[in-house]
């Protein structure tokens, strides 16, 4: 059984945060595997550091120790290892870095998470604590759930973290009706590009997709293009726009069409298409991370079904007049993050229901798209 006895040490939570730091650099690039940062510290000296960088690749545990100078190599015995999450005991792409802290030996080993992968689940922990190796586990407990908040989401829920992003202007609204409306300033388009590098999927509805006619690439940032997804349940997107007829992939969900290029993919959802559904279908594409781009019915179908986990509002200080409002904020929700960009104002809200890790004990009933009904 792991000891919590030093879990709220200064030391043990600075080396942590540390670890978080390291983890974050995988961000966008280890998807669907979790953000995973490691160091070793011998008397307050950080020996060793690493991180999971890409999926497929070795994890933090293995890269902190390759890290080791060889004149630090010594100190392993006497050394504390740092982890965000818990030690994997299980041979997956890689062989259990478990086996291999008991063949390195560090005195003790800190742990944040314990991994919610079955494979794992306590697992580790417990073979390194049966070797005779002091465990500890829990610190900084939250913060790192909330940063590997799409894995445990993806693993608990069995349905990608799904964040609903829309920026209004200071009155309210999303834009001016039936017009591509730029809202947030240039530097602000930076971080919301961040934001699609670190998603693994991108979803609009057929107004937007028709009326803004966006690309949904990663341009003003450095990183890896999601998934782009097209929800367009009547088939009325017209065939011009840019998700349809450039040749980066698009999966359409919706009617089937009658000519597409090579790189998009069409899924017939059938006559309506349940939040649901298209969540089904996400995690059986191992997307585990989905970013919402609105359009408004889109959000609201979002909201109603409850089935989402994030909200990123921009708020630029612009007037509009009139347009299409920017949804209502729903209730149980909870501020995390605010800041400025230049002109702009950026909240971070979650849902407050439960921590975003937990499952639903009781489903909430689905409000379905329908193909006959309004548009999307
Ligand atoms: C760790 N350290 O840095 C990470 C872990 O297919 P594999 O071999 O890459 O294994 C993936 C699983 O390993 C992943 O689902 C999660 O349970 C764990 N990730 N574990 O000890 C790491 N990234
Ligand atoms: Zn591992």
């Amino acid at each position: 059984m792991a000891s919590e006895t030093f879990k709220n040490e200064k030391e043990d939570r600075i080396y942590m945060q540390r670890c978080f730091d390291l983890a974050r650099l995988g961000a966008g690039s280890v998807s669907p595997n979790p953000m995973v940062g490691a160091v070793l510290v011998y008397q307050n000296r950080i020996i060793g550091e690493g991180w999971h960088k890409a999926y497929g690749e070795a994890h933090a545990e293995v890269n902190c120790f390759n890290s080791v100078n060889t004149a630090d190599q010594q100190f392993i015995p006497e050394a504390t290892l740092y982890c965000s999450l818990e030690p994997c005991s299980h041979v997956g792409k890689t062989p259990p870095c478990a086996d291999l802290i008991l063949k390195m030996r560090p005195k003790r080993v800190v742990i944040a998470n314990i991994d919610p992968n079955p494979q794992v689940a306590g697992k580790g922990l417990a073979k390194i604590g049966q070797a005779g190796i002091e465990v500890i586990q829990g610190v900084l407990d939250d913060e790192g759930k909330w940063l590997n908040r799409t894995f445990f989401t993806s693993l608990e829920k069995k349905r990608p973290y799904v964040i609903l992003k829309w920026a209004k202007s200071k009155d309210g609204y999303l834009g001016k009706a039936g017009q591509r409306t730029p809202i947030s300033n240039p530097l602000t388009n930076r971080l919301t590009h961040r934001w699609r590098s670190e998603v693994d999927a991108i979803l609009i509805g057929a107004n937007t997709a028709q009326i803004d006619d966006p690309e949904l690439s990663v341009r003003h940032f450095t990183g890896k293009n999601p998934l782009r997804v097209l929800l367009d349940g009547k088939g009325s997107v017209s065939s011009n726009r840019k998700l349809l007829a450039d040749n980066e992939p698009t999966l359409i969900l919706g009617a089937p069409r009658s000519s597409l290029n090579e790189v998009k993919r069409l899924k017939h959802l059938g006559p309506k298409i349940s939040i649901q559904a298209i969540l089904d279908t996400l995690m059986k594409e191992k997307r585990h991370a989905l970013l919402v781009e609105g359009g408004a019915q889109v959000h609201a179908q979002f909201l109603s079904s409850r089935l989402w986990d994030e909200i990123r509002i921009i708020e630029n200080p612009k007037l509009l007049g009139s347009g299409v409002l920017a949804p209502q904020l729903p209730e149980n929700i909870k501020l995390v993050e605010e800041f400025t960009i230049s002109s702009d104002l950026i909240s971070v809200y979650k849902t407050s229901r439960k921590p975003p890790y937990l499952f639903d004990t009781e489903p909430e009933p689905l409000t379905c798209f329908s193909t006959t009904g309004s548009p999307l």
